[in-house]
């Protein structure tokens, strides 16, 4: 099976077995041994990261969904029948005057992309409203620079957009770099579109 037709039986079937929380780690030392393949969530804060990793798994609240932005302050693991790791980070880039940008995400979820030999993938979500920002280019660019593959995943595409035509070029865009998956997934956990299509996509990861 390639990235390119997965296969959405496979992804139900994983997915709609156990699924159970493993850690929410804090520090370097509480992060859990790297045994599972993983896939990691990554966005901006209240891009929806938690809503989706529910989506997926069917619960409604295996991670927390926030009103408040900036809510999941750990990198929390979930394992889906001790075949794969779900990974929900800590969004990044609040703060819209403040310029807060990658260089302020937390060291610790530098040296987990960094260091974790069993991530499989990132995927990075960006809002379909908003579009891209410099905080998620900086997330790609340092993703090329360690070598950790990534793909983009759009969330709220049940919702309107923000500014006039926020998605404009965003394939170009990422085809300039070196690690980015070229397919790009939209999504909406609220409406369930994409679920099983992304679904798929994750368990063809867990199968390699
Ligand atoms: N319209 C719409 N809203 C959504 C969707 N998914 C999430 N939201 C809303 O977006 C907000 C943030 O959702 P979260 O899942 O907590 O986002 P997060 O990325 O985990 O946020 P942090 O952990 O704080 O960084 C909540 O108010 C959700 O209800 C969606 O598919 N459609
Ligand atoms: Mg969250």
């Amino acid at each position: 099976m390639t990235d390119a037709a997965p296969d959405l039986e496979t992804g139900r079937r994983l997915f709609a077995g156990a699924c159970d929380f493993v850690a929410g780690a804090a520090t370097e030392e509480a992060l859990p041994l790297a045994k599972l393949t993983e896939v990691a969530f990554a966005g901006r804060s209240n891009v929806g990261k938690s809503s989706l990793i529910n989506a997926l798994t069917g619960r409604k609240a295996l991670a927390r969904v926030s009103h408040t932005p900036g809510r999941t302050q750990q990198i929390n693991f979930f394992s889906l029948g001790g075949k794969l790791m779900l990974v929900d980070l800590p969004g990044y880039g609040y703060a819209k005057a403040s310029k807060q940008r990658i260089g302020a995400w937390s060291k610790l979820i530098l040296r987990y992309l960094q260091g974790r030999a069993t991530l499989r993938r990132v995927l990075v979500l960006v809002d379909s409203r908003v579009g891209l920002k410099d905080s998620d280019r900086d997330l790609f660019t340092l993703l090329d620079e360690i070598g950790v593959s990534y793909q983009l995943v759009l969330t709220k595409s049940d919702d309107k957009p923000k500014t006039d035509d926020p998605l404009a070029g965003i394939a170009e865009e990422l085809a300039g770099h070196g690690a980015a998956h070229p397919e790009i997934i939209a999504t909406s956990s609220r409406e369930g579109t994409g679920i099983p299509e992304l679904r798929a996509s994750i368990a063809a990861l867990a199968a390699r």
